[in-house]
C-alpha cells in the first residue's frame, strides 16, 4: 500500500492526503516528525522535509511533485485542468498557498498559537501573531476575494489542486482559532467553508482536531 509519511497537522503532508482521498486511492500514513530525521528518511526525503512518499520501490518527495505524480498514475477524477492557462494557473495557486500563506499561516500563526506552546514549550509571541493577522494576511485576503467567481473553484468551474493547495492552507488558521472575516471577504470565507466541508478535507480536519483535543 503506498504510504504518506508526515504528521497530519502539517498542511503540506494534508495536501497529499486529500488529493489521495479525492482520487480514493488507500494508503498508509507514518507521522513522521520533521525534526532531527534519520539518515534512512532523509533517502526519500534529502531535505528532510514532510511530506514524503513511497509506493513499493519508488518514493518521492515535495506535496507538489507527489501530487503531480499521482495525476499521472491514477488520472481519475483529474485534479488538474487541461487547458494550458487554467493547468497553469492552477499550479499558480498551488504555488501561492505553499510559499505564500504557508509563510504566514503556518509559520507565524500555526507556530505560534499551536506548535511552539503544544510541542515546543515556547510561548506564544503575540506580536507577532497580530502583525500576521492584521497586516500580512488582509492583502493576500484581497487577493484571493479578487480570483473567486463564485462557482465554488477557483480554476476553470472545477475542484482541483489550486482548491486543495489553497484550502490545506486555512486549515491551519482554523486549527490556530481563527478564521477569514466573512463581512470583509464574503466570497473567500464561502469559498473556504464549501472546500473544508468537503468529505475529503472534513476526514482530515476532523482527525487533526483530535490531535488538539478539540474533538
Ligand atoms: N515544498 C515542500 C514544503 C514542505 C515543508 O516545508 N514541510 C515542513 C512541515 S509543514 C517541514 O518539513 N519542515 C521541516 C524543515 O523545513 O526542516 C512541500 O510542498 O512538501
Amino acid at each position: 500500500m503506498p504510504t504518506v509519511y508526515g504528521v497530519n497537522v502539517s498542511p503540506f503532508v494534508r495536501k497529499v492526503r486529500v488529493f489521495l482521498a479525492e482520487k480514493g486511492i488507500v494508503y498508509d500514513l507514518d507521522p513522521v516528525i520533521p525534526i532531527n530525521v534519520s539518515a534512512e528518511y532523509r533517502k526519500m526525503s534529502p531535505l528532510g522535509k514532510i511530506p514524503a512518499f513511497s509506493d513499493g520501490d519508488r518514493t518521492l518527495a515535495d506535496s507538489s511533485i507527489i501530487c503531480a505524480y499521482l495525476e499521472r498514475v491514477h488520472p481519475q477524477p483529474p485534479l488538474y485542468p487541461v487547458d494550458p492557462y487554467e493547468y497553469a494557473r492552477a499550479l499558480w495557486f498551488e504555488e501561492y498557498g505553499d510559499s505564500g500563506l504557508s509563510g504566514i499561516i503556518g509559520a507565524k500563526i500555526f507556530f505560534q498559537k499551536m506548535v511552539g506552546p503544544m510541542f515546543l514549550g515556547q510561548a506564544t509571541d503575540e506580536a507577532v501573531v497580530k502583525k500576521a493577522l492584521e497586516e500580512e494576511l488582509p492583502p493576500m485576503y484581497d487577493y484571493l476575494e479578487t480570483q473567486l467567481g463564485g462557482d465554488g473553484a477557483l480554476v476553470g468551474g472545477r475542484f482541483s489542486i489550486a482548491d486543495i493547495g489553497i484550502g490545506t492552507q486555512f486549515v491551519n488558521l482554523l486549527h490556530a482559532g481563527y478564521s477569514v472575516d466573512a463581512k470583509r471577504w464574503p466570497r473567500l470565507s464561502k469559498y473556504l467553508a464549501a472546500v473544508h466541508a468537503r468529505p475529503t478535507f472534513k476526514a482530515v480536519i476532523d482527525e487533526e482536531a483530535a490531535t488538539f483535543g478539540k474533538s
